[in-house]
């Protein structure tokens, strides 16, 4: 990536210059801007999760069933996660990002293939565009293969992050259930698929940005896992594609945003749409997001469900692990073309 800054990350850039300027590895060419005048203003489903243990839990896995159909994307309340829990999520998060330059890259790596790190952009080994838009990406299960790696300043990081990642596997077990039934498949089917299973967390930091209309903080793409539990602050800026559109996703309080991955589009057999979605920045406001990205193991083998797979609606992918999956996925780079384009059936990629 061309780079001309002094400072790794993003962050670090915009307090250390006074800065009034997109600089020039950030900015988009003119086709690729965000058009942040051409946005629309249209909520996504909110779905209550409250019945999904009760008699009307049918109710409730029809409305997941249609949210993952028509917009692959919906919100959820009432969905168990602790109050507490989120909001010690946040505070440590907005606390890890205040901590000095210095603390904070005692964990910085360019390589996708490290399980902890602190990093900017997207891939910067790959890509000629930066992003603004610094993360901290760990993984999160089996917990006590990784939190070890996990940073220990500020203090409490290691508590309040495993008992968020444990509250939202719970949630995405339960998610992955009822989105299961709802495709008329056994509750447990695509829980067996993932092998042991994964989760990994990002701590997304967008500083404020001079020219939001420039740069993204993360362009269009699709989430490659199976599906992403993302806890956003009070500050818009996700905007997910809906009939060609872009429309903003407000934040609401206490509800997370759910979104179906490539994983699912392949398991579902297109049924499901892993749909396009991009984070845009502002000239006045830091922001905070925090997606799990829920996701099958390394070795697990994934394709259409053989109970989807007719005569009529043949097999749209070939299988493949996860892992191969996961490479092409951080190589390719974030582009609006996705990477299933690479497993199809019939591909000779
Ligand atoms: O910041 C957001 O709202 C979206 C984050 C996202 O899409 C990602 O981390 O893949």
């Amino acid at each position: 990536m061309a780079t001309n800054s002094k400072t790794l990350l993003v962050s670090d850039l915009v307090s250390s210059e006074k800065i009034d300027h997109v600089p020039s590895n950030y900015i988009r060419p003119i086709s690729e801007r965000p058009n942040l005048q051409d946005v629309y203003d249209d909520p996504i489903p909110l779905i209550d999760l409250n019945d999904l243990c009760g008699p009307n839990r049918s109710h409730v896995v029809d409305q997941i069933g249609l949210a993952c159909r028509k917009y692959g994307f919906f919100q959820v309340k009432n969905h168990g996660v602790p109050e507490s829990t989120i909001a010690n999520m946040m505070q440590i998060a907005r606390e890890f990002f205040k901590l000095p330059e210095q603390e904070r890259l005692k964990t910085y790596s360019d390589d996708p293939k490290q399980t902890t790190r602190l990093s900017t952009s997207f891939n910067i080994r790959t890509e000629k565009v930066a992003n603004w838009r610094d993360f901290l990406r760990l993984h999160c299960y089996p917990i006590q293969d990784y939190i070890n790696e996990w940073p220990t300043n500020p203090a409490h990081f290691r508590a309040h992050v495993a008992e968020y990642s444990h509250s939202t596997r719970d949630l995405a077990l339960r998610l992955v259930d009822a989105i299961s039934e709802s495709l008329g498949l056994e509750k447990d089917y695509i829980n067996k698929q993932l092998g042991k299973h994964g989760q990994h967390m990002a701590l997304n930091y967008y500083p404020p940005c001079p020219q939001p209309d420039l740069t993204y903080g993360l362009p269009g793409h699709t989430d490659g896992n199976l599906i992403t539990i993302l806890l956003q602050d009070e500050v818009p800026g996700l905007q997910v594609m809906r009939d060609g559109h872009w429309v903003a996703v407000r934040p609401v309080p206490n509800t997370f945003i759910i979104n179906i991955g490539d994983q699912m589009q392949v398991i579902s057999n297109d049924k499901y749409k892993s749909v396009l979605h991009r984070a845009v920045v502002n000239c006045d406001r830091e922001r905070l997001s925090i997606p799990t990205f829920y996701c099958p193991s390394p070795d697990a083998i994934i394709g259409p469900a053989p109970k989807l797979v007719t005569l009529d609606d043949p097999a749209v992918y070939r299988e493949f692990t996860y892992g191969e999956y996961y490479d092409k996925f951080w190589n390719k780079g974030l582009a609006s073309v996705s990477c299933l384009d690479m497993f199809m059936a019939t591909s000779s990629v």
